[in-house]
């Protein structure tokens, strides 16, 4: 039976430049199968430009934090999120927030569960290198997956650091970032091979991808439209460093 593989991309957050070297990566493999795990508006300056293209090119996408912040009901805090919101349309919004928050596939019979954060919500956050217990937790079905059964695979985004850690049956796996990596300043993402109906003998494949960009097209394209906070996402995109960092190390955007 043949292998499939399927690119999984998490937290463009606006940066289009790197979203479309990734998409392009991608299509350049022969892949077609993309899916999403969220975050992919906020922090950038293009964030209805990535709605379509997630519309255009991913087959499933999974709700983040800030499609809650930004397409969500809640008032936006401050100006920064109220530029980003005022960026989408109105049919961008209500897409984004229609998006499912978990979602589950076969690959060589095992089962593969996609979340933005974690199985609790789109907010809860785990680093990489959690406590054993907090480890366990993310292959348990919550009120929030549903009635799901227990994942082999739990795949998440919303740290921008990518990682695996494996246990037996149980592989937890970071995408990383397309638009906003903060373990490097390199996007990454995330194949996954296997045999859609194969068994837990078929081979099963996890690589992660590094594919540079024009950071300083996407740098000027923030600055172009007037950006709240364009300082800040010019250092993270630079160095790979979170903004709250930036002072402590004396980083500016010169
Ligand atoms: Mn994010």
């Amino acid at each position: 039976m043949p292998l499939e593989r399927l690119a999984l991309v998490s937290d463009v957050h606006g940066n289009l430049t790197a979203y479309e070297a990734v998409l392009a990566d991608i299509a350049a493999r022969g892949i077609t199968r993309v899916l999403n795990l969220g975050d992919v508006v906020g922090k950038g300056p293009r964030g209805a430009a990535c709605t379509a293209l997630t519309r255009e090119r991913c087959e499933e996408t999974v709700r983040g934090n800030w499609e809650v912040f930004l397409a969500g009901d809640a008032e936006p805090f401050g100006d920064a999120q109220a530029w980003w919101r005022a960026e989408l349309s109105e049919e961008d919004r209500r897409w984004l927030i229609s998006r499912p928050g978990c979602l589950d596939l076969q690959l060589s019979g095992r089962r593969v569960r996609l979340v933005h954060a974690s199985p609790v919500d789109e907010f809860t956050r785990v680093f990489r290198e959690p406590e054993e217990e907090v480890f366990a937790m993310m292959f348990e079905p919550t009120p929030f997956t549903g009635d799901v059964g227990r994942a082999d695979v739990l795949v998440y985004g919303d740290i921008h650091d990518a990682f695996l850690s494996a246990a037996p049956g149980a592989t937890l796996v970071n995408v990383g970032s397309v638009g906003n990596p903060l373990d490097e300043p390199t996007p990454c993402y995330v194949i996954l091979e296997g045999e859609p109906r194969g068994e837990a003998s078929a081979p099963f494949g996890i690589q992660f991808v590094r594919v540079p960009y024009d950071v300083e097209a996407e740098i000027a394209a923030a600055h172009a439209v007037g950006m709240p906070t364009a300082e800040a996402w010019a250092i993270e995109l630079r160095t790979g460093i979170h903004r709250g960092a930036h002072a402590e190390r004396g980083l500016t955007a010169g």
